[in-house]
């Protein structure tokens, strides 16, 4: 079992998304183990980012994902990081398949609605950035339901 972050971006929350996306994941047999919603600090938005930090794109990333409110999500289940990644999709909306949040909803790069871990390690490092208090520990009892 894998436990992956997810957040809805500034624009995706200002597009009236925040349901739709949750859906999605909820849909698909994801667990969700974390879900709040703050206006991120540039502290915070700067550390989540930090592996960006010499791109020219990236004041304006900084600028763009505290300018209001994101929703923060963690996922749990079996290859919780790549089954995440795939219902995202590819970074810029209009290359982004159908079916995908970004190919359904997104026309932008930057402005790309959710965000995604792309690996254990960065999940583990963004898991512990936005939910320093930890996630939830529950039994669904409906998994048996999603895995054989
Ligand atoms: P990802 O979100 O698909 O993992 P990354 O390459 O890790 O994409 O980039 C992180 C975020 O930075 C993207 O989701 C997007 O919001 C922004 N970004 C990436 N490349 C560009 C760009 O060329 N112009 C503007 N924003 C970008
Ligand atoms: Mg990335």
């Amino acid at each position: 079992m894998e436990t992956t972050y997810v957040m809805v971006k500034p624009d995706g929350v200002q597009r009236g998304l925040i349901g739709e996306i949750i859906g999605r994941f909820e849909q698909k047999g994801l667990k969700l183990v974390g879900l709040k919603a703050m206006v991120p600090s540039e502290e915070i938005a700067r550390a989540h980012y930090a592996v960006h930090a010499e791109r020219p794109f990236f004041p304006g990333l900084i600028k763009f994902v505290t300018s209001g409110p994101v929703v923060c999500m963690a996922w749990a289940g079996r290859d919780a990081i790549s089954v995440a990644r795939n219902l995202i999709g590819p970074t810029n909306g209009r290359e982004a398949p159908p079916g995908t949040i970004r190919g359904d909803y997104g026309m932008d790069i930057g402005y790309n609605m959710i965000h995604g871990s792309d690996a254990p390690e960065t999940a583990e490092f963004e898991l512990g950035l936005w939910f320093p208090e930890g996630v939830m520990e529950w039994d669904q009892t409906i998994s048996k339901w999603f895995y054989e």
